[in-house]
């Protein structure tokens, strides 16, 4: 037909307006090509209108490839890692086409009508995670420098197929795509969002369905809040009450719970397949409440505190000045990092209240050190910026300017401002889960942000991305952490992998809107903010 459009990232509205009028309008009511007069209804293709977080360059080619009942998965011959992300597309094409997707060996291009997966020539300048995806009347390829690119290349494979493609039950196609070449990588390498276990805990099937989420939309970092006042989430087999006493409550009393070393681990490796590190958080010297209930040693008197149900901050504290708190401190790390493939431990610092500011710093220094001596790089709340910091650690923004000096002597920040960034702040004053605190954050809120000038004195150069931390002292159920999420996550995806220029709310809300209907058949109850056209 029309068009061979090359869309550089910026300048983007004009151009891109068009586009998702050709893509939208002229996309599915145009003349069909050869390969689709054999199908009796014309063949719906998605491309721009579809794909969150924006590829960096879109170029339209006119006509579409379909996928049909025969259709297999190719990858190299003896590549584990293509193979296993071949599955992951076969798996999710296959409960709502009802085709079954073999996942084949081919060196060298497959025939007509597949879907091919290759590192073979895969761009090195796209850098791990990038990727081009070619879609032909005859082929949909992407090619990869690494697998993770390939594994973020099969996420956009998804979003250019009709949005029935996520449903779990088998649903009438025909499953066409728009014959395109997209050439895509990310902006930020760090993308992710926290969830907190400890004030509500969720198990791992929780766990696995918010990193199924997190994987559609290109994230790459899931950070594991394990330990607050209210719950210890992780079982430490040298100091087994943590989990067993330190776990069983949660904020409003209810039963707690807390992962097994085994279900954590299951979590990593599930992560792990989806491209995703985790990283665990022991929040230390405040917010331990749940430790302090479960060993007497740990507070200063000697006495062990009540478990805690509420949802007050920045009362509880480790005994600094004890050596049982080094040594407690060490054997958590110890084990956790042996748990950890990740090179990352995040040990909290924030809100330390009830320690004095000299002990903080001089905590958080010893502290350093125990996560160093087990080969990991320490990550805190930007708190912990007070201290001097050796080993390159990494500091996470939330709410004041501490960071700036951190930044300037070179520290690397993550930034999670919780005016913009905390998905537990409502989206309005009629939201009935969440805080207010940091005040609402509507989704266009949430979208219209960008963390390289959020912060003066902390620039692109100082930022390693962004995160969107779920705290979870009025979430109960993955309902509502799905509710609180989305969509918000997207947007926050959308900000960690599209490049700053070529972002703007107008054009983006269309998109978002297209994306109702995927969330949707992926079972997500978001919130349908009145801000969003929803399809
Ligand atoms: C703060 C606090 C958390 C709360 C959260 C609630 C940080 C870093 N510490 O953020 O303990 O749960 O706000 O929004």
């Amino acid at each position: 037909m029309f068009h061979v459009l090359l869309l550089p990232r910026r300048p983007f509205h004009v151009l891109q307006a068009a586009l998702l009028f050709f893509t939208l309008v002229l996309g599915s009511c145009r003349t069909p090509s050869p390969t689709e007069m054999s199908t009796a209804k014309p063949v719906p293709t998605f491309a721009l209108s579809s794909i969150i977080p924006m590829p960096d360059s879109v170029k339209l080619l006119g006509g579409s490839f379909v996928l049909n009942p025969n259709a297999n998965i190719y990858v190299e011959p003896g590549t584990v890692e293509a193979r296993s992300i071949g599955q992951f597309l076969a798996d999710i094409v296959g409960r709502s086409t009802g085709y079954n997707l073999q996942v084949l060996a081919s060196a060298g291009a497959p025939p007509r009508g597949n879907i091919y997966l290759t590192t073979v020539g895969g761009d090195p300048t796209l850098g791990e995670e990038g990727y081009v995806l070619t879609v032909t009347q005859d082929l949909a390829t992407v090619v990869a420098y690494q697998p993770a690119g390939l594994f973020r290349g099969i996420q956009t494979v998804r979003q250019l197929l009709p949005p029935s493609i996520e449903s779990s039950t088998i649903q009438p196609g025909p499953w066409g795509m728009a014959a395109v070449t997209i050439r895509d990588s990310p902006r930020f390498v760090w993308r992710g969002t926290m969830l907190d276990l400890s004030r509500h805990f969720f198990g791992v099937q929780d766990v696995k369905r918010y990193l199924d989420l997190m994987a559609y939309y290109k994230l790459n970092r899931f950070h594991l809040h394990l330990t607050d006042d209210q719950g210890w989430r992780i079982v430490i087999n040298s100091w087994p009450n943590l989990a067993t006493y330190g776990g069983s409550t949660q904020v409003g009393g209810a039963t707690g719970g807390y992962l097994t070393q085994a279900e954590y681990s299951e979590i990593v490796a599930y992560a792990q397949l989806r491209y995703i590190t985790v990283i665990p958080e022991i929040d230390v010297p405040g917010h331990t409440n749940a430790a302090l209930a479960s060993y007497a040693g740990l507070n200063c008197d000697g006495v062990a505190r009540s478990l805690y149900t509420g949802i007050g901050v920045g009362f509880s504290a480790l005994c600094v000045s004890k050596e049982t708190t080094y040594t407690f401190v060490d054997d958590v790390i110890r084990e956790l990092s042996a748990l950890t493939p990740g090179p990352f431990i995040h040990i909290g610092g924030d809100e330390a209240f009830a320690t004095a500011i000299p002990e903080y710093v001089r905590f958080i220094e010893r502290v350093q050190t125990i996560v160093q001596s087990y080969g990991k790089q320490m990550i805190g709340w930007e708190e912990i910026a007070q201290s001097r910091l050796l080993y390159g650690p990494i500091v996470q923004h939330w709410y004041s300017n501490v960071v700036q000096g951190a930044a300037q002597q070179g520290t690397k920040v993550i930034m999670s401002p919780a005016s913009k960034a905390y998905l537990d702040m409502k989206y309005d004053n009629s939201t009935t889960l969440g805080q207010d605190w940091a005040g609402y954050i509507e989704v266009k809120d949430a979208y219209t942000w960008d963390p390289a000038t959020q912060v003066s004195g902390v620039a692109e150069s100082n930022i390693l991305g962004l995160e969107a931390p779920l705290w979870t002292e009025t979430i109960q159920t993955i309902a509502e952490v799905e509710y609180m999420a989305f969509p918000r996550l997207a947007g926050y995806a959308e900000i960690g992998w599209s490049r700053e220029a070529g972002r703007n709310w107008d054009e983006y809300k269309i998109r978002l809107g297209e994306h109702g209907s995927r969330l949707t058949a992926l079972g997500v109850k978001f919130y349908r903010t009145p801000e969003v056209p929803w399809k």
